[in-house]
Formats: C-alpha cells, structure tokens, sequence
C-alpha cells in the first residue's frame, strides 16, 4: 500500500479530473474529499480482495459481529493511518496547496449509533482488524443517521441527518449478495413420504436486503476486513407486488431511520422489523457462505462465530434455527446445538426500561414461523429447567410471558456465552439481575471490560501528544498500548510535565478558537475545562454537575473574590426525542449557561459551553482539551462508559462515582490520580432495598443545597419557570430517583480537591501523566483479543 509524494500527487490529480472534469484546484472541499476518498479506496482494494480470498481459501474462522449500531466516525484519516500513509498523503496534499484536515473535514460523519454502544462497536471493528482477526461487521445502512441536534431558545431541535447526501466514498453495494427477508405470511406443515414434517410458509411479504460493504482497514498489517450494512428495497422483478406508494414506502421504512433512544424500549413495530431484517439477512449470508465450503453442518460452529451486541439482535438465534430447521432439514437437537455453540450475547445495560420486550402477538403476526420456533425454545427450556430448579425460578426465565417475549432471556438460552461489560457490571449481572440465569448457567458468564482505540482517540485526535509521546517515549505504544506505562518513569521530570502541559494548552486553545468561531463565545484557555460528554439520561447526571455549577455560581455572587479556579464547563449530549425531562434539562443547561455566561459579577470565572450536535467529531475535538472528565452517574448504573477511557487517554483527570469500568480505571490510575465520591453501588442496593431514602429531609437539612435547588424555581434563572419547577419537584418532592441530594457534598468535596490540584502545576499535570500512562490497558485491541480468545476462538491471522 506503500506511497511516495509524487506518486500520490500525481494518482491524486488524475483521480480528481477523471471523476470532476476539471482539475482540483477548482473543486469544492467535499469534491476534494471525495477524490481522495476514492482514491484511498482504490488503494486498499486489493489487500480487501486478498484478506476475504485468504480467509475463504484457508477457511478461517470467522467472527461475525452483529450490530444494530455503528459509529465509525470520519474515515479518511483513520484509513490514511492504518494504511500507513497518513503522513506522506498531508504532505503530498500540502505540495498541492491543499491541506489534507481541511479537506477531511468534508467528510459526513455517520451517526448511525445513539452513542457508547454503537462507537464500541465501530472501535471493536477496528481492533478486529488491527489485531489480525478475521472478523466482519453486520448491521443497517440507516438512509438517516441520528436526528441532527439544533438548540434553538435553548430547546433540543431534531433535523434529519442526510448523511449521505454526498454520496459515501467508502461503500461498495453488492446487488449479488443480496438476500430476501420474508415477513407475515401462513405458516403451515405437510409430511413427507419419508415421515419428515416440512414446513410451508407462503403468502410472505417479501423484501430484497441489499448489502453495503465498508472496508476496516488494520493497522499497517495488510488485513482489510469487511462491515457489511444492508438496506431495504423492492425485489427485482416484484415491482407490480408493491404498486402503491404507501407499499414502496413501507418497504423503504424498514432501513430508513435509526431509533433515537439508548435506554427505552417500547414495543414499535418499525423497530422489530429491523431487527429482524438485518438480522436475517446477515444469518442468511453466513450460511450461503458455510455452504460454500461444502462441510458437514456439525462443524458450523468451528467455522464461524456470530457475536450479538446487545439484544437488538437476538432473533440471528430463531432465524438460524429455522434455516438449519426448515431449509437444511436438520433435527432440533441437531440446530439447537449449532446454534448455542455459535451465538454468543453481551448485555450492555442493567436498566429494566433499557430491556427490549416485545408484544407476543405482534412477533407472531410479523413473524409467524419465528414465534413458533421462540415457542418450541421456551417449552423445552422451560420442561428441561423445571425439574433441576425448580418451577419459580424456572418461570422467571422463561422466554414467554404475561403476553410478551423478552429478548434478553432469549439470548441467553440460545448462547454460549453471556458477557457483561465492566467487573462491576458483571458482578450485578451475576448477582442481581442474571443471578436466575446464572444459577442455571455459570459456565456462560464472563466479563469483558471494553476499550477503546488509541489510533482514533489518540493518534488521530490529538496529533500535539502523540508527537510527545513519540519524543519521550518512542512508539512502541502505537502497536502495543500498553508499552505507554513507559511515561510512568518521567513522572518527575519537570521538562516532560511541562511540554504536556503546552501540548494540552495547544489543544484548549483549538477547542476554544471553535467556541469563539462556531458559537461566538469567548473562554479562556488557561482555565480548567471541565468536560461531560455522553448522551442525557438522568441517571447519567448531568445535572448533579448542575448543581455544582450553580453551588459556584452562588458563592462568587456572595463574594467576587474567592478561591476558586476558573472554570470552562463543557457538556455534548442529545436526549432522545420523546425523553421530556432529559430535554428539560438540556432547556436547563442553556438557560444556565446564558444567565451566567453573560453575568459581570462572575466576570468569566463560570463558562458554560454547551456544543451542539455531540456525535464522534465533535468529541475529538473536546475530549484532547479536556482537563477533568466528569463521570458522575448513579453508582451501579452505568454499565462501564467509554468516554471516561477516551478522556483518560488523553490525559484528563477523571471525578468519578465508584460505577462502570471507572472502578478499573481508579485501580490502574491509583487514588491519588482520581477524583472519586459517592455512594458505592452496594449502598445504593441497600437504599434501594430499606426504601429509607428521603431526599426532602435531606433538602430541609442542608441549607447550602436549598440555597442552590431553590434558583430552579424562584426566577433567578430566566426562562424556565416550567423546567425549574419539575426538575426541582423531581428531586424534592419524588424522593430523587438518582440520589443527587445525598451525593451533593461528596461531590462539592472533591469538585474543591480538583481545584486545588488543579491550582499546583505540576502536581496537576503528574496527575495527567500518570492518566496517560496507565490508559493502556484499556485498548480496545486487548478486549477484542480476550473476546477472540475466551469466546469466539479464534486466533489471529500469523
Ligand atoms: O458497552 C458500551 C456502552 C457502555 O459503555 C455504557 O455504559 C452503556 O450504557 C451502553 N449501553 C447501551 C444499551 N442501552 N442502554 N442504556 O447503550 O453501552
């Protein structure tokens, strides 16, 4: 894949006028992109070939990671990077006037993911073929990305996201790999002359799954995998079968918008059909690849192994019976046993409104052959438990009941592995909310803490601290993360804190040259920038960072010269569309943000900021600026969190509840490298269970508080006399669902234990270093190769 400077101007300049027609001075930045996306495409397009030929040809085994989410970010640099070519393509861009960020930045980025879930997947992808494995990706080519946010008077705004508007450089359609995915129909069964029942299924309302192919490139390895998305359309030849509008429309719905929600499941048709789609159509294509190969059945699971991230594709299981079942004429046994040793699930998520359930008898309408094969799953589970267990706790895992299937418990059954996503996480799973299952199947439960990768959110993210690093430490840590504990030793040297210090000062002040450009807000890089970035959910917090910020607000009305740092306050988050306090407390935010930002008294030692439209992008610019990483959330909610692993890296120091994967950060980093307050996840169980918690007293008591929650609701913040009233009702009156009230001081606490490190130089920056340094083990590239080790068994490629 190799590159020299000429050479690349020279296909460059051939490429542009070959697409355009005219040379590339003359084009548009988003035609200046396209030219070079093409151009890249072109050229690992051979190492894609030889990478599927080699699998086929040595019939490797294969992971197949099946997701409803993805979100690769802007994929033109990481592509230049992993190629190898990264730096010789900006300087062959730089001869020819051009300049290679500029013209990355035309690049769309593609929300198709509400948030931690569908980026782990995008990091996963690329560790897969950074590490050599041999993985694929399967999901939807959503026509819409997530809702384009847009605060107008401070209220969220949804825009449609046409993300492909452009046309996307990186995708292949493969019309000869497309597949039919059958919906509704009879189901009804006959017998052969040989005894065997055979199944007829007819009156289906057919439609064509046509794939999309996105190359993930590897890390200078020469491996180019493949994430495949398919998109819904009308089968050749069937045209006449959807003569309507409303039927061709019906047929486009399917893969046309992603739904906006993380946390909150309802039964929606809409969201089943996908689903299923994607999920059938991946299923169906593994298969016709297996027959390929021309092997007994038996030896299915040695061949491929299909990952289900989170529920959204648990119906991968029934669909696999029944092709095993129905088309290939295998017996029940046989097909139950190939499809438990292929699927493997992992749960992201304890949140019971988070749980995906569906209405029995929407899945029996939808999907009538697959409710036979759930109802045939559950009956056996449930005559095959009930004599070992016992038929009360047997019953708790049924698949089917009270009128709905839930998903979860589906994907245990029908696994052999069930993984959760952090050690805590995990233990609850075991402990609490799987214990039933995990009675039952303690074989199954393992953990897999996530990771991120440093190529995207260090390499390509922050330029200024990989060069450093680079100078101080060499670059190892690129191939191998963990090689960055290296740094550990210049822990007192003053030079290397110092040129940290003015690498992180670089990236402030390229943050707030976007605030001045894009927001027309003045900040001061030299203040400490204090950054929360994830989606808004209550029980993530936001707003106990809220009430820290108004606790500030308040004293420096009191008295204009107290001790306190000055502060950037940061936050990206959309709330999905139909989550109204979420969406107040965004109003709250805003309103917060002009009262106080436009306050003399504070005379700037309060910025708030709050970016528009969060999503991969935009926290590639924050997350290298950032000096604390808020990670505040309920303890024992958040499954792990990524974000606080991406700040880590890049040298931000986390304040954080004892929750997710913050746990595994505060054992690597040590205590005095962390901010860590609040109740711990068993006293929050212990809360939850004595049901003595009462956040009115607590607001009674604790006149520093009042002081604070009462500005929601006696004027002083313009404009949200409804807002102020609920969120402040929702924490006083209803008793808290979040324990914000009870966890206030400890983070008030530790919020002034920042400031004063913050205010010595160079403890502060020891502190970022040390973060630094101990963020290797959370590279992704380990938690895949544990994932292919313990799980899939597969090995990578030598
Ligand atoms: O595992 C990726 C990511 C975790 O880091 C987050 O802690 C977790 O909330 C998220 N889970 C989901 C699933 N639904 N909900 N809520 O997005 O997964």
């Amino acid at each position: 894949m190799a590159f020299d400077v000429q050479e690349f101007k020279k296909e460059y300049q051939k490429t542009f006028e070959e697409l355009f027609a005219y040379g590339y001075e003359d084009g548009s930045k988003t035609e200046q992109f396209i030219a070079l996306g093409d151009l890249v495409r072109g050229r690992y397009s051979e190492d894609w070939i030889q990478t599927i030929t080699a699998y086929n040809k040595k019939q490797e085994k294969q992971v197949y990671y099946f997701s409803m989410e993805f979100l690769p970010g802007r994929m033109l640099k990481s592509n230049l990077l992993n190629m190898g070519i990264l730096d010789c393509v900006k300087q062959g861009m730089e001869e020819l006037g051009l300049d290679l960020d500029e013209v990355a930045r035309a690049e769309v980025d593609p929300a198709l993911g509400n948030g931690g879930l569908g980026r782990l997947a995008s990091c996963f992808m690329d560790s897969i073929a950074s590490t050599g494995l041999a993985g694929n990706g399967n999901g939807i080519r959503y026509r819409y990305g997530l809702f384009k946010q847009k605060f107008i008077n401070g209220y969220q705004i949804e825009l449609p996201e046409n993300w492909l508007r452009n046309r996307n450089v990186w995708e292949v359609r493969k019309e000869n790999k497309a597949v039919i995915v059958r919906f509704g129909g009879d189901v009804s069964f006959t017998q052969d002359e040989d005894g065997r029942l055979r199944v007829n299924h007819v009156n289906t309302r057919d439609i064509l799954a046509v794939p999309y192919d996105t190359a993930q490139v590897g890390y200078k390895n020469g491996i180019v995998n493949n994430l495949r998305l398919w998109s819904a359309e009308i089968p050749y030849g069937d045209e006449a079968r959807f003569s309507t509008e409303q039927q061709r429309e019906e047929v486009k719905r399917i893969t046309e918008v992603l739904y906006p929600d993380d946390s909150n499941y309802e039964g929606r048709l809409l969201r089943v059909q996908q689903e299923y789609f994607f999920s059938s159509a991946g299923v169906q294509s593994i298969v016709r690849y297996f027959k390929r190969l021309k092997l007994d059945w038996s030896l299915f699971p040695d061949k491929i192994a299909i990952h289900i991230n989170d529920t959204h594709p648990t119906l991968a299981i029934p669909e696999l019976m029944r092709i095993l079942l129905d088309e290939e004429g295998l017996t029940w046994d046989q097909a139950w046993e190939i499809t438990k040793k292929t699927v493997s699930y992992t749960n992201h998520t304890i949140l019971q409104e988070a749980m995906e359930r569906w209405p029995e008898t929407m899945i029996q309408d939808l999907l009538p052959r697959i409710y036979q094969i759930i109802q045939e799953i559950n009956r056996r589970h449930i005559d095959k438990k009930a004599p070992l267990y016992g038929e009360d706790l047997t019953m708790r895992t049924a698949i089917i009941a009270n009128g709905q299937i839930k998903m979860a418990n589906l994907a245990i059954i029908g696994s052999h592995s069930v993984n959760g996503v952090a050690k805590l996480h995990t233990d609850i799973l075991v402990a609490d909310t799987l214990h039933d299952f995990y009675v039952m199947y303690p074989q199954k439960f393992n953990n897999k803490t996530n990771g991120i990768t440093q190529r995207r959110w260090v390499q390509i993210a922050n330029e200024n601290l990989t060069a450093m690093l680079d100078e101080t430490i060499g670059t190892d840590w690129k191939s191998d993360p963990e090689d960055i504990k290296i740094l550990k030793a210049h822990r007192d040297n003053k030079e290397v804190l110092d040129k940290l210090e003015q690498v992180k000062l670089a990236n402030k002040r390229r943050f707030a040259e976007y605030a001045r450009k894009e927001m027309n807000l003045e900040i001061d890089p030299n203040a400490l920038f204090d950054v929360q970035i994830k989606r808004l959910h209550a029980y993530k917090r936001q707003l106990l960072n809220v009430l820290h910020i108004l606790d500030r607000y308040l004293q420096l009305k009191d008295d204009p010269k107290v001790n306190l740092q000055k502060r950037v306050f940061i936050f990206g988050a959309k709330a999905a569309p139909s989550y109204y306090y979420a969406k107040q407390i965004i109003k709250l935010i805003n309103a917060i943000a002009d009262l106080i930002n436009n306050d003399p008294a504070i005379n700037d030692k309060i910025k708030i900021v709050f970016v528009e439209n969060y999503g991969v992008s935009l926290a590639e610019l924050i997350i290298p600026a950032a000096d604390i990483s808020e990670q505040i959330s309920l303890a024992g909610k958040e499954a792990s969190g990524t974000s606080n692993m991406k700040l880590m890296s890049n040298g931000a120091v986390t304040m954080a509840t004892l929750d997710g994967a913050n746990v595994e950060i505060r054992d690597n980093v040590g205590d005095e490298n962390i901010f860590i307050f609040g109740l711990k996840s068993e006293e929050v169980q212990e809360y939850y269970r004595n049901g003595v918690y009462n956040s009115r007293d607590i607001y009674d008591k604790n006149p520093r508080l009042k002081r604070v929650l009462n500005l929601l609701i006696d004027g002083t913040i313009p404009g949200v006399e409804a807002e102020g009233r609920d969120i402040f009702d929702s924490l006083v009156m209803y008793n808290d669902e979040y324990f914000l009230l009870k966890d206030f001081d400890s983070y008030i606490r530790a919020q002034y234990e920042a400031d004063t490190a913050f205010s010595d130089r160079d403890r502060w920056n020891r502190m970022a270093l040390m973060n630094i340094a101990s963020s290797g083990p959370f590279s992704s590239d380990y938690t895949i190769l544990r994932y292919a080790d313990e799980i899939w068994k597969i090995k990578p490629q030598s």
